[in-house]
């Protein structure tokens, strides 16, 4: 029966995480998977999450199945932390939130929905981005392209011919856009340049979908969100609002990776398309999954909503990102000692858990072959994965790779 299935070659990131945890090595480092990990090595779980948690065990309680959409209470939590306080578009009724299986979950369902509602439009994502992206999109049945993003030889954005490109595409095409921290390379859009972007994308009626999977891990919670608040105040050539997709996941902001908790928001240009909008999600969800799990969403919102708990995440993000940070500077202290030479400058200007260091494939595979340091064949490094123990043999094993 199944003689024609050809065997998975495995994901590029999953499989590597899976072959690091088969490694008997001891002292292997993982810098492979976006997972954030405590100065111990551990993933933590969150005291926020942890009371959170608590309190939705304790109220027990029956398990029926959520509406299509999800908690009510998550996503409105949700509308909030994106779009800020009070915020016109939500107020407006013309959001459509619905919470997912994680990030990933929201993404697939929105890209199902642009294939059936828009089949005529195509995808342009950062050259490079998450490797998932592609794999989503190509699975929803729409054509993927790339725009320029990363340039390899100042370590910045090619921001000119970015522009260029997406000032050349059809209108209605659709524009992935990494909110924060973005993945692989850790190199962002200053706020200037989404001020510059966002006209762009208005004249020439694209449709910007925003993955923010990092929010709190750039530059705050608050500041991490621009991108979306910008968009949402953002009008077209008419004056009327911009229509655009947004995917948030909590997997690294509450490191709730396993319990699967994301949510998609279609921002519309009022209350009636939203209303339309959230149905046909619905619609797509029902033939998918049905309904999203009710645990870790209620966490999520108890943790969103509660000041308390609220105040007490808000610390913890804020304790992860100046970790992050700090790793940043030990990595880039130890190898600028050994190969002065050499800029390792990139360390520190990236933002988020990663960074692209420019390691060839090559270099990669010396690295989990001599060394027992884990990244991604691309050269991507998660600086989560660094610690005070592991740090410096990091830096040792980087520069061992690159001086030979
Ligand atoms: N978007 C981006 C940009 C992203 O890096 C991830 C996960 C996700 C979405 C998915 O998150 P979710 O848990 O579905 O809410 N990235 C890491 C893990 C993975 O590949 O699944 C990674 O890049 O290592």
């Amino acid at each position: 029966m199944f003689e024609h299935v050809t065997p998975f070659a495995g994901d590029p990131i999953l499989s590597l995480n899976e072959d690091f945890q088969h490694d008997p090595r001891p002292g292997k480092i993982n810098l492979s998977i976006g997972i954030y990990f405590d100065d111990a090595g551990h993933i933590p779980v969150l005291e926020s999450v942890r009371r959170a948690e608590q309190q939705v065990v304790a109220r027990g309680g029956a398990k029926p199945y959520l509406p299509i959409e999800g908690a009510a209470n998550f996503r409105t939590a949700v509308q909030g932390l994106l779009f800020g306080s009070p915020s016109e578009a939500v107020a407006a009724g013309r959001v459509a939130t619905i919470q997912s299986v994680g990030s990933s979950g929201g993404l697939k369902v929105g890209a199902d929905f642009l294939a059936h509602w828009f089949p005529a439009s195509e995808v342009w994502v950062s050259d490079p981005t998450w490797d998932n992206h592609r794999s989503m999109f190509e699975g929803a049945g729409i054509a993927v392209h790339t725009y320029p993003y990363y340039d390899p030889a100042g370590g910045g954005v090619r921001f000119a011919e970015m522009l260029d490109t997406l000032r050349g595409l059809p209108p209605q095409s659709i524009v992935l856009l990494h909110a924060c921290c973005h993945n692989p390379t850790g190199v962002d859009l200053s706020r200037a340049q989404w001020d510059e972007l966002i006209p762009l994308l208005a004249e020439r009626r694209l449709l910007p979908y925003l993955d923010l999977a990092y929010q709190g891990f750039g530059d705050g919670i608050e500041a991490d969100a621009h991108a979306v608040r910008a968009l949402a105040a953002a009008r077209d050539v008419e004056g009327r609002p911009l229509s655009f997709f947004v995917a948030n996941s909590f997997s690294k902001s509450m490191s709730l990776y396993g319990e699967r908790c994301g949510a998609l928001s279609v921002v519309c240009p009022d209350a009636a398309q939203a209303d339309c909008v959230l149905g046909q999600l619905k619609f797509t969800v029902r033939r998918n999954y049905s309904s999203p799990p009710i645990h870790g969403g209620q966490i999520v919102a108890a943790v969103l909503t509660e000041p308390e708990l609220r105040s007490l995440w808000e610390a913890e993000v804020g304790a992860m990102r100046e970790r992050i940070l700090a790793m940043r500077q030990a990595l880039h202290k130890v190898l600028k000692a050994r190969m002065p030479g050499r800029d390792f400058d990139y360390f520190l200007k990236q933002r988020g858990m990663f960074s692209y260091t420019g390691l060839s494939a090559a270099q990669v595979d010396r690295l989990r072959e001599e060394h027992a340091v884990y990244l991604v064949r691309s050269g991507r490094i998660c600086i989560a994965g660094l610690n005070s123990s592991n740090v410096e043999a990091t830096a040792l094993a980087f520069a061992a790779v690159l001086g030979s």
